[in-house]
């Protein structure tokens, strides 16, 4: 066990975990969880970079932790926890930040992106995020990083401040790397396929929830945006159709390409069908499972306090030699 390499990974409850969530980030974690000892946060002090409401950020916090178990996350196998549980993570963050630059974080597209969206609440720890990421994952001696290829940039910065600590102050933090799927790292929007889908749209036709019904599943497929031309190809600048086969190609295993082939010659709305089709399939047992999870309040606590303790316990031994490291006095 303790020979096996290290993952983290973690979603912020700031919406509904929608199918790009789940293709991108959530499906690999199940996948991985075999053969590495996987780390899998709630990660709920990330979400309050834009405002929530408290009553409705505690309950989808809950909801999330139901819905890794629900995709197959395995409580016996995996940490499961609330990053707000685990001090650690603020604290190592902020000795992160005092070896991270402005000019760094003014990099990042996330935050350009998020600041341009929320204009009246560009707030520090908006500009601070990527820091706590690269807590969240120097914590555990984290070798690979499940994520979407929207996260490519900020692991690249946690690796540059791992690599600049170690330099400073003698070898402390794994470098990690990061894993991204080959097919489904960037599922677009339904409705606008040249941006991500993404959770705080706020257009529910531009997302599908993983706990939509099959009905509400079929409908916002066939409203997806698409093209004039009438041709499944998957080639440059078809961004609709092109998504609509990276969808399929994750959930059946196929590339794009080959599902193209797959649909050489068929109709847009017959192509809609049968990825509504798949998606509902394999949505259909983790909502199942999510129902019987999310009405087991004690389960569910059970499970966060062990995920929390577990996680608190290596992630204070990191923090302790990070500590001794820049040079505070030990308790
Ligand atoms: P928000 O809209 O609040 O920024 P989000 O939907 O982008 O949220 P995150 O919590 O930022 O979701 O991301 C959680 C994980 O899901 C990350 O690994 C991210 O890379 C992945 N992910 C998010 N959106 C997509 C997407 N459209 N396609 C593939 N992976 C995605
Ligand atoms: N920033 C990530 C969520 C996240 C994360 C992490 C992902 C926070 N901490 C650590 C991987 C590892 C996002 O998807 N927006």
């Amino acid at each position: 066990m303790q020979d096996k390499k290290m993952i983290f990974s973690g979603v912020q409850p700031s919406g509904c975990i929608t199918l790009g969530n789940y293709i991108g980030a959530i499906k690999n974690w199940v996948k991985l969880q075999k053969d590495y000892r996987c780390i899998y946060s709630v990660v709920d002090m990330h979400s309050i970079t834009v405002r929530q409401n408290p009553k409705e950020l505690r309950a989808r916090a809950l909801q999330f932790l139901a819905l890794y178990m629900a995709c197959g996350i395995d409580p016996d196998e995996s940490i499961m926890f609330f990053q707000s549980h685990v001090p650690a993570h603020a604290e190592l963050s902020w000795v992160l930040s005092c070896n991270t630059y402005m000019g760094e974080l003014s990099r990042m597209t996330q935050f350009k992106d998020k600041s341009a969206k929320h204009e009246d609440n560009i707030n520090a720890g908006l500009f601070t995020y990527p820091v706590l990421m690269a807590a969240d994952i120097l914590l555990y001696g984290t070798d690979l990083v499940p994520v979407g290829v929207d996260q490519k940039q900020h692991l690249e910065l946690a690796r540059d401040i791992a690599i600049r600590f170690n330099h400073l102050y003698g070898d402390t933090f794994t470098v990690p790397e990061g894993y991204i799927p080959p097919v489904g790292a960037r599922v677009m929007s339904l409705q606008d396929p040249t941006s991500k889908m993404s959770k705080s749209d706020p257009n529910p036709n531009g997302y599908i929830w993983v706990l939509d019904e099959p009905d509400v599943i079929v409908k916002k497929l066939k409203k997806a945006v698409t093209d004039s031309e009438g041709v499944i190809e998957y080639r440059e600048g078809k961004h609709g159709v092109n998504n609509l086969l990276s969808i399929y190609g994750a959930i059946v295993g196929k590339t794009p390409r080959e599902a193209a082939l797959e649909f050489e010659g068929q109709g847009y709305g017959n192509l809609k069908m049968r990825v509504a089709e798949a998606v509902c399939e394999e949505l259909r047992p983790v909502q199942e499972k999510y129902k019987a999870i999310s009405e087991d309040k004690s389960y569910l606590e059970s499970v966060y306090k062990a995920g929390a303790e577990k996680a608190g316990e290596l992630a204070e031994k990191t923090l302790r030699k990070v500590y001794d490291k820049v040079g505070f006095v030990l308790r």
